[in-house]
């Protein structure tokens, strides 16, 4: 463990965690250069170092200490059972662990699977969740190709990453059970040191606001001034929206934060209550 204040982050080097990754650090205003082949970082503007290793060792390295925050798939931490502590899921690297069979094999549920060859790459998740299911079946532990298994006759069905799906469709397997829902989640260490709390604070702070404004958009328009009364409406529970005198005293411009699952909803009703140029931005930050 390191004794200054350096705080180090794990990220994958190369991989499908790699860009979401290095992108969510970038806009927590870390400053940093990521050449090829490069394992090791410093951030030009504060004392962070961000390490590259292979998403297998980012538990580890935070569990030991040897970093102090890292960002790796659910589904790596859940078969590893590092002690970390699980801080912020991240909202991209989405995949589900599946459990699939050959497209024309029938399928009358879970039971079906005892006594069969499952391959996966992970055992660990793979043998909990058939042990709570009461299913005995023959795990077989594959690094990589998992999916060529039941072609081989390795194994009768196997257990792997999907996200997309095409990877199955190509050898001809469809899934039949969701062993477990997976995203990129930022971890942390368990143990730190003093020095270090204030910055893994702040830190901990700036990615929970580049989290929160991606939920959000922000939407300025103009609206009659007797249609003002409604528009706090759209907005409940937060603080009354901003509200803008134009030249023209019939309107007014008005500010406004939504979710985004709720934007459409709202457009429509600031159409229905006169609002007119509605001019929506994407947030970069948002701290409450
Ligand atoms: O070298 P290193 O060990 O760091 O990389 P890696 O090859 O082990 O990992 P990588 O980059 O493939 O995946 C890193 C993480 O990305 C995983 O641990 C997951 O959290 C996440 N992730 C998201 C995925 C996928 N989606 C995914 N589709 N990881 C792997 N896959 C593979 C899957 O194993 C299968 O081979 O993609 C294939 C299926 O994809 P679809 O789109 O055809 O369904
Ligand atoms: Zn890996």
């Amino acid at each position: 463990m390191q004794s200054n204040g350096t705080i180090r982050i794990a990220i994958q080097k190369s991989g499908r965690l790699s860009e979401g990754s290095v992108a969510l650090l970038q806009s927590m205003g870390l400053s940093f250069e990521t050449y090829q082949n490069r394992l090791f970082a410093p951030c030009r503007n504060l004392p962070i170092d961000v390490l590259f290793i292979r998403d297998d060792d980012i538990p580890e390295y935070v569990a030991d200490g040897v970093a102090d925050l890292g960002i790796v798939g659910s589904n790596v931490l859940d078969e590893r059972g590092a002690k970390v502590r699980r801080l912020l899921p991240l909202d991209f690297g989405f995949c589900s662990l599946s459990i699939a069979v050959p497209e024309q094999k029938e399928w009358r549920g879970i039971a079906e699977l005892t006594g069969k060859r499952i391959a996966t790459s992970y055992p660990a998740t793979l043998r909990r969740f058939l042990t709570e299911r009461g299913v005995r079946a023959e795990v077989i532990m594959l690094k990589g190709c998992v999916e060529i298994a039941p072609a081989l006759r390795v194994a009768d069905a196997i257990c792997d990453l999907v996200s997309s799906g095409s990877t199955l469709r190509m050898n001809r397997l469809r899934v039949i059970e969701t062993v477990a829902k997976s995203q990129a989640i930022l971890i942390g260490s368990t143990t730190t040191t003093p020095v270090k709390t204030a910055m893994l604070e702040k830190l901990l702070l700036r990615a929970e606001g580049v989290q929160e404004a991606r939920k959000y958009k922000c939407i300025m328009f103009n609206v009659p001034k007797e249609s003002l009364i409604s528009i706090g409406d759209l907005v409940p529970g937060s603080r009354s929206p901003m509200v803008i005198p134009l030249s023209d005293p019939a309107f007014a411009a008005v500010q406004i934060v939504v979710s985004e699952e709720r934007f459409w909803d709202v457009a429509e009703r600031i159409r229905s209550l006169g609002g007119r140029d509605i001019i929506v931005s994407p947030i970069e930050k948002f701290i409450r």
